[in-house]
């Protein structure tokens, strides 16, 4: 028994330090790092989409970036990981007017667009 108690602490400490190495490497990685990339399907159909959509993202909390492709609509969006998630994203873009991935466009947003911009016109 003597030399049991010893020989299980031992094996509990290097359990434990095992496990602090492995769950280590990503704190660190998420306080060096920070920013995540989102991206989004958008209903935008020109480059006055484009600019509204960037625009109305640069000033939601914690993105850093917002960057529309209008000929694949796809919104691409990097944040701050502890500032936003990418549902507040989506929704900001939703109150922009715009769908955002499967989620529809805010009706009253979507109204207020000029009508080259509503999504029924192709990309042009
Ligand atoms: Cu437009």
């Amino acid at each position: 028994m003597k030399l049991i108690l010893p020989l299980s602490l031992l094996a509990l400490l290097s359990f434990s330090s095992s496990v602090q190495a492995q769950t280590a490497p990503a704190s660190v990685q998420a306080a060096t790092q920070g920013t995540a990339t989102a991206q989004f399907k958008t209903s935008a159909v020109c480059d006055m989409c484009k600019t509204r959509i960037e625009k109305s993202l640069a000033y939601e909390k914690g993105v850093q970036s917002a960057v529309l492709d209008v000929p694949t609509k796809v919104l691409t969006v990097t944040y701050k990981a502890d500032k936003t998630t990418p549902a507040a994203l989506r929704t900001a873009v939703q109150k922009t007017g715009y769908d955002a991935d499967e989620l529809t466009a805010d009706a009253r947003a979507y109204n207020r667009l000029p009508d080259c911009c509503k999504k029924t016109n192709p990309v042009h």
